[in-house]
């Protein structure tokens, strides 16, 4: 089988031995910017997005794929090359692929190089949507003060140098000054990111920003902009090298960044959408009119689950998060966090069996085809714990349950920060706060509440008297027994 190439040239032969997109791309006109292009926009909204394009009566709903950061380099000069197309990979539960070629993304734009063009990009008659996937630490958000981080070198940079922005914040604040100065219609900007009240925070940083960046654009946006709140899910692995050589191998396609994906998927949107919008619920969106359930549930429940199997997984030296969840102390140990320390935090949540969903969350996190990284999932905990295990807990204590599972996951992420897992094996901790968590880790082996002074992760933690007594015992129980033996004697509990 001879390889081709994926490209808009070999579309019609990959057609042979795969789907591809069965609608005219040329045609295709963008009316959503879309700034990063990582896997799971990929495997998410690009994806949903392909489904509608093939309703050939919808033409206005193509996607521009923005590379923000000079770490997209990569990303860009791929799509680029490859005409935006890349192959999906579904692995389903029973081991086989299903792939497809996306179209979705019909222009890539890559920021650092032409800041301007993707300003114009934004400001163009035509677009009516931004959507972000800019990931949980880049709404600049600080959880120790509670507001909008003005202390971030980027940010003073954006300050001082409108026209060249670096931030996705001096990008919108030009943009929509530009919409504004056109007269153009107002514009939906929509975060597809794992934050509870996804669209409230994009709001409120963005208006953060522009009060000081240009105060005269805060009416206008007040007016013009629509920030809808959404959930998103789809687990979406790093791709791995063998992902690319098996595609070759199996379908001879040659695709330097497919995306690998599990089949479930689900996007729940709030219907605020100032300029129009896709109709996203024909290709099984779900429009409602709060979302805040939806997340609170998703957030706590699957990412945090995930939080907990990466930590305690990576200390025991698994590199998966199916090996995490197949080790029997750990499952039992995550449906007791759900059940007793999260459940009751969620209320009501009308006509999602919640029972089911627990379960469907242990099947997706062992679907054994997957193979997640505890790296990834592990990867910048400092921006997930404030979203995914902190609420749980400030709820919990604010209605006097239990902590004690919350507190045993904080104290293993101490003895994670310290770099070594269980068996005496370097851990690659990606993380912001790298240092810091490291430093504090150190503390922590004389007074273990150190690790509570990062006040931009734990908030006001470290003065709750009953939370701070949990982690120490837990922390004391780990540094005098292996986190098995732990995770047995908890699970004992129950
Ligand atoms: C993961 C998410 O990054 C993480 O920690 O929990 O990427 C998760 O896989 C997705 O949100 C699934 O929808």
């Amino acid at each position: 089988m001879e390889n081709l190439k994926i490209n808009n040239k070999n579309l019609s032969a990959i057609g042979q031995r795969i789907a591809v997109p069965k609608y005219n791309r040329d045609i295709i006109k963008t009316g959503i910017v879309h700034v990063g292009i990582g896997g799971f926009h990929r495997a998410h909204e690009a994806f949903y997005t392909d489904q509608l394009l093939h309703n050939e009566t919808i033409k206005e709903w193509g996607i521009c794929g923005v590379a923000l950061l000079d770490f997209d380099t990569k990303i860009y000069n791929t799509l680029k090359e490859q005409d935006g197309l890349y192959t999906l990979i579904v692995k389903e539960l029973d081991g086989t692929h299903t792939k497809r070629v996306i179209g979705s993304i019909v222009e890539c734009l890559y920021a650092p190089e032409n800041p301007i063009k993707v300003i114009e990009k934004m400001a163009s008659p035509e677009v009516k949507i931004v959507t972000l996937t800019i990931t949980e630490g880049g709404y600049n958000y600080n959880e120790a003060t509670k507001s909008f981080d003005f202390t971030n070198p980027l940010i003073i940079h954006d300050l001082e140098n409108p026209d060249t922005p670096k931030t996705i914040f001096g990008y919108l604040t030009q943009a929509l000054k530009l919409r504004k100065e056109h007269g153009l219609n107002g514009i939906t900007i929509q975060s597809c990111d794992n934050i509870q009240g996804n669209g409230h925070m994009t709001q409120n940083m963005l208006l953060s920003y522009v009060s000081k960046a240009e105060p005269g654009l805060m009416d206008w946006i007040d007016k013009n902009v629509s920030f809808p709140n959404a959930m998103v899910d789809r687990i979406t692995p790093v791709t791995a090298a063998e992902d690319i050589a098996h595609l070759k191998e199996s379908s001879g396609i040659d695709d330097a960044w497919p995306v690998v994906c599990e089949p479930f998927k689900q996007w729940v949107i709030e219907d605020n959408f100032i300029s129009g919008r896709p109709s996203w619920e024909t290709v099984g969106a779900q429009f409602v009119e709060d979302v805040e359930p939806y997340e609170k549930m998703k957030l706590q429940l699957l990412n945090a689950g995930h939080s907990v199997l990466g930590i305690l997984g990576a200390l025991l030296g698994y590199n998966t998060i199916d090996e995490a969840v197949n080790n029997p102390n750990i499952s039992a140990f995550l449906k007791h966090y759900m059940d007793k320390e999260v459940t009751p935090t969620l209320g009501g949540l009308e006509g999602v069996d919640l029972d089911a969903y627990k379960q469907s969350l242990l099947e997706r996190f062992g679907n054994i085809n997957i193979k997640d990284q505890i790296e990834r999932i592990c990867s910048e905990t400092s921006a997930k714990y404030p979203i995914f295990i902190l609420p749980t807990i400030q709820s919990q204590l604010a209605s006097n349950g239990s902590i004690k599972l919350a507190a045993f996951l904080t104290a293993s992420w101490a003895i994670y920060s310290l770099g070594t897992d269980e068996n005496g094996n370097a851990l690659n901790i990606k993380d912001a706060l790298k240092q810091d968590l490291n430093e504090k880790a150190k503390e922590a082996k004389q007074h273990p509440t150190a690790f509570l002074e990062l006040e931009s992760v734990f908030g006001a933690l470290k003065q709750n008297p009953v939370f701070t007594e949990a982690f120490v015992n837990a922390y004391n129980d780990i540094t005098s027994n292996n986190i098995e033996d732990n995770l047995k004697s908890i699970n004992s509990a129950f």
